[in-house]
């Protein structure tokens, strides 16, 4: 049978009245035991009281806001199985909790002489010997008044012990697994600022002002001549470079391998929320920077979302026979980075066509023609760039590109197209092609194709493009799986059109027909659009005259 029980706030310490800064759960969950429900605040630490019992949550007592003392009720759970049933409800009082951090006289840092503060485990409730499982500070580090110092864990909860002064830390007394007790010396700082510099040791010996010093919160340098003292002065003093999070959140974000330092802060208080070590995590998903990859590499740990790549395998190829080593040539060097990018990046499918260009390749073998004396050529390249703009306007998703979350649609129609030169690939660019001829692309592109292969071709004439078309055609081959030329959303490949059999519906033709293979970004083209604009594509290279439709 189920029963309902109270989970309520433990013993923390000498603190009647915190806020709850963050709230885990909603009415509705499952929750198991330990399960953290709220982080408290108090003024000298955070807490995360977990719960005493398993089971769905009926009611919740609290909001974010509220502020709480023991015995506070928090959540009202239905105790799942038989373990919970016989768990009377004054039973679910956490008792002797776990302690949150604590406060003052224990806080109060000692000074051990020539402006050296000995920072103290606080009153840590019922516990006396809690095992370090973090430790945020190193000797020579400058640190500020409630920075954390470490992170204790006793079998209720975890607990940042902040700093009660400011300054250098000069010697570390505890390390990761040492067991505390309240009064313990965690580190010795030389105390930071003027105020250090006018605090004579004996003058810094009374240890009691300082925690009864009211809180002068960020000002603390002017309090008379215990420095120590001004410096300890409990505080809504705002962390200085350290990061501030709840023990859950650190615990969060060290199953996750997150640098807590690189998060961006969104909580009251600057504080970071299991919500910013979510939005961090996925944004580097997204950029593909994966956080701690370098470090996880070989260790077996791993976000999985990175390529967590074995490092590329090294051969002394002359073990085996004669070599000659050359260095890559720039171009190969740029347009490899840009390839192994894209590649990695753009979740890319490539969908292939055969157009029917036996029609237009006789229309342009006539015009070359009859255009011999005047030397305009017309190739089959500028009659698929033509076309191929002719498609962007009907197809605008292809001229795009993605930023974040947004499509960028652009209203001009830039083409690039690969040409091969002795040092390797350049993508040069026809601007505004269509406000152009296909006999003006064709003197254009064969202009641009000689500048690139003399090495002449400058970044202006490689910039702006919108889509970029790959013609292997005066070389062969059948289809391919071009590249996306990002921030583009596709690429069109063709190979040497052929002659093939065509089955016309009584007997099998003659067709010249160009291979088509169009590589294009799933993320904004789907493979019905791509499929649809391949074949509008095909049938304006089939019929050129649809092309001024
Ligand atoms: N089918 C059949 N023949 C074709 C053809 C096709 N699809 N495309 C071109 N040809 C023919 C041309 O008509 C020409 O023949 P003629 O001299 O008899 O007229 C011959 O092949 C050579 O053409 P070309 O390739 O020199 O000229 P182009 O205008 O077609 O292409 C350029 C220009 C710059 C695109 C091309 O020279 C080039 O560099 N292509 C390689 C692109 C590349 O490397 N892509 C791969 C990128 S990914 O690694």
């Amino acid at each position: 049978m189920s029963q309902l029980i109270e989970v309520k706030v433990p013993d923390i310490g000498d603190y009647d009245d915190v806020p709850v800064i963050e709230l885990y759960v909603k009415v509705g969950d499952t929750i198991a035991v330990d399960d953290p429900i709220v982080t408290l605040e108090s003024d000298k630490a955070t807490m995360d009281v977990p719960s005493e019992v398993a089971g769905v949550i009926k009611e919740l007592k609290v909001a974010l806001g509220d502020r709480v003392a023991e015995g506070s009720v928090l959540i009202v759970v239905e105790a799942a199985g038989a373990g919970a049933a016989a768990a009377p409800a004054a039973a679910a009082a956490p008792a002797p909790a776990a302690a949150p951090a604590a406060p003052a006289p224990a806080a109060a840092p000692a000074a051990a002489g020539g402006g050296v503060v000995e920072v103290k485990v606080p009153d840590i409730g019922d516990y006396d010997s809690v095992p370090v499982i973090e430790l945020y500070v190193k000797v020579g580090d400058t640190i500020a008044v409630d920075d954390a110092i470490a992170m204790l864990e006793s079998d209720k909860a975890t607990m940042d012990v902040p700093s009660t002064a400011a300054g250098v830390v000069k010697e570390v007394l505890v390390e990761v697994g040492s067991t505390v007790s309240e009064g313990s010396v965690l580190i010795k700082l030389a105390a930071a600022g003027a105020a250090a510099a006018a605090a004579p040791a004996p003058a810094a010996s009374a240890p009691a002002p300082a925690a009864a010093a009211p809180a002068p919160a960020a000002a603390p340098a002017p309090v008379a001549a215990a420095a120590p003292a001004a410096a300890a002065a409990p505080s809504a003093v705002k962390l200085g470079g350290k990061v501030h999070a709840s023990p859950s959140v650190r615990a969060f974000a060290r199953e996750l391998g997150v640098d807590l330092s690189q998060v961006k802060a969104t909580g009251p208080k600057n504080r970071i929320t299991q919500a910013d070590v979510t939005a961090f995590v996925k944004g580097a998903m997204q950029s593909g920077n994966v956080p701690g990859k370098a470090a996880a590499a070989g260790a077996g740990a791993s976000l999985g979302g990175g390529l967590d790549l074995l490092p590329w395998p090294k051969v002394d190829f002359a073990k085996f026979g004669e070599i000659e080593t050359k260095p890559l040539s720039r171009i190969k060097k740029i347009s490899g980075q840009n390839l192994a990018r894209n590649w990695v990046m753009i979740p890319a499918v490539t969908y292939h066509e055969d157009a029917d260009i036996t029609d237009l390749e006789a229309f342009r073998v006539a015009m070359n023609k009859e255009n011999e004396k005047s030397g305009k050529k017309l190739t089959m390249l500028a009659f698929i760039i033509k076309a191929s703009v002719r498609a962007l306007q009907e197809f605008p998703e292809f001229n795009t590109s993605l930023d974040g979350d947004n499509l960028v649609y652009k209203k001009y129609f830039n083409i690039a197209f690969a040409a091969d030169t002795p040092n390797g690939l350049v993508v040069p660019v026809i601007k505004n092609a269509d406000q152009k001829s296909v006999f003006e692309i064709a003197a254009e592109s064969g202009a641009l194709a000689k500048k690139a292969r003399d090495g002449k071709i400058a970044p202006a004439d490689m910039s702006g493009a919108c889509f970029t078309i790959s013609s292997l055609g005066g070389i062969g081959g059948t289809y391919f799986a071009p590249i996306v030329n990002a921030p583009e959303v596709a690429i069109l490949g063709v190979n040497k059109s052929v002659m093939k059999p065509v089955w016309d519906g009584k007997q099998f033709v003659p067709r010249l027909t160009l291979p088509m293979s169009l590589t294009a970004d799933h993320r904004v083209i789907d493979g019905a659009l791509a499929t649809r604009f391949n074949v509008y594509l095909a049938q304006l290279l089939s019929d050129f005259r649809r092309v001024m439709l």
